[in-house]
């Protein structure tokens, strides 16, 4: 059946976009044969940019694609949006903690969770890249009291891909052979990208790899630490593997994850089997029937695991604090 996806992208002159509305059209994530309508969310001052960025998709003539629409009014972009990809952000500016980027950008999280309660499709979903990418998110859903809780998610893919191709690349296989890697918490430095129950060709990596010292170091500050190796290296942002890590998290969100695998996104953790405070997004290992995406429940965390996850815990605990009066 055809399915005309209406697909919202903020940030539309940014580099993340720079990749992720191309692919969007080439029907990667929905099928190549589902006709998509991308609705594209700038700021004023990026307007012109963004032109340019229309200039270009319409020069690659994508069949799917049958309508572009670019806009600096949140109302326009998420007008019957089946889907919603918030990239679009203020950046981290130099010497700014933590704590201040998020006080920046929750207002725009405010309007935005607004402007997708009033107007997006009754089936809309959301993926947040933007950074704090899982407070941004919580900012917006409690600002969205019409759109259930399950519709939302903000992305850790990245990090699991990240943490995938660092096992592959020691255990000399391809990232296709690693499995059951998980994010817990949040993306940012005191993620948790959990390895107990990861499996390279459906043995455990812990055997595989049986280098325990190097899991819980070179593995953990790698993944951890990785964003800041590729500015570093690059003297710009992850940005294309970004885009690619929405596109992968959109399609585990809608298809049924393979039997025994999950992959990872921060959800909203009410009703988590895992004792997490209850009130915030937090990445846990998911699993999709195709529509619903669920936490997967009965998993054994070490002593070790628990304490890094509680440790992300906390720290979206004083991110909430920082937000507490746009929630
Ligand atoms: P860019 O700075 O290249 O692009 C961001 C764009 O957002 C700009 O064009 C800006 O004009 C636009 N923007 C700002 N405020 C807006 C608003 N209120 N409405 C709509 N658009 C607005 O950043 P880019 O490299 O594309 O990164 C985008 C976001 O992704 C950043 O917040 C970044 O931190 C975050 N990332 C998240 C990752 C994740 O794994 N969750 C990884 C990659 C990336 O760092």
């Amino acid at each position: 059946t055809l399915f005309r996806s209406r697909v919202a992208v903020t940030g539309g002159a940014g580099q993340i976009a720079y990749s992720l509305l191309f692919r969007i059209g080439n029907g990667e994530v929905f099928g190549a044969d589902q006709p998509v309508i991308l609705q594209v969310l700038e700021i004023t001052p990026a307007m012109q940019a963004l032109e340019g960025v229309l200039m270009e998709l319409q020069d690659s003539a994508q069949p799917l694609v049958q309508d572009i629409i670019a806009t600096d009014d949140a109302n326009v972009a998420f007008k019957d949006a089946n889907w919603a990809i918030l990239v679009g952000g203020k950046p981290r500016g130099p010497g700014m903690l933590r704590k201040d980027l998020i006080a920046a950008n929750g207002p725009i999280f405010v309007g935005q969770g607004e402007a997708i309660n009033n107007n997006a499709a009754d089936d809309i979903r959301i993926v947040t890249v933007a950074n704090p990418c899982n407070s941004n998110t919580l900012v917006a859903k409690s600002n969205a009291p019409d759109v259930p809780a399950d519709r939302w998610f903000a992305m850790t893919r990245l990090d699991e891909n990240r943490a995938k191709a660092q096992i592959a690349n020691k255990a000399g296989v391809t990232s296709a052979e690693v499995t059951n890697v998980g994010i817990w918490g949040n993306h940012s430095a005191t993620q948790f990208p959990w390895f107990d129950a990861a499996l390279v060709g459906g043995k455990p990596a812990t055997e595989v790899i049986d280098d325990r010292e190097w899991f819980e170091n070179d593995f953990l500050s790698t993944v951890q630490q990785r964003g800041k190796a590729i500015i570093e290296a690059r003297g710009k942002s992850s940005a294309a593997s970004a885009a690619n890590a929405a596109l992968d998290t959109i399609r585990s969100i809608i298809t049924p994850t393979p039997e025994g695998d999950w992959f990872s996104a921060a959800v909203y953790s009410a009703g988590n089997p895992y004792g997490i405070d209850e009130n915030l997004m937090y990445s846990f290992p998911l699993r999709s029937d195709g529509n619903t995406v669920s936490i997967v429940e009965g998993l054994e965390l070490s002593d070790y695991a628990v304490s890094k996850a509680k440790a992300s815990e906390a720290e979206l605990q004083e991110e909430r604090e920082a937000v507490a009066d746009l929630l």
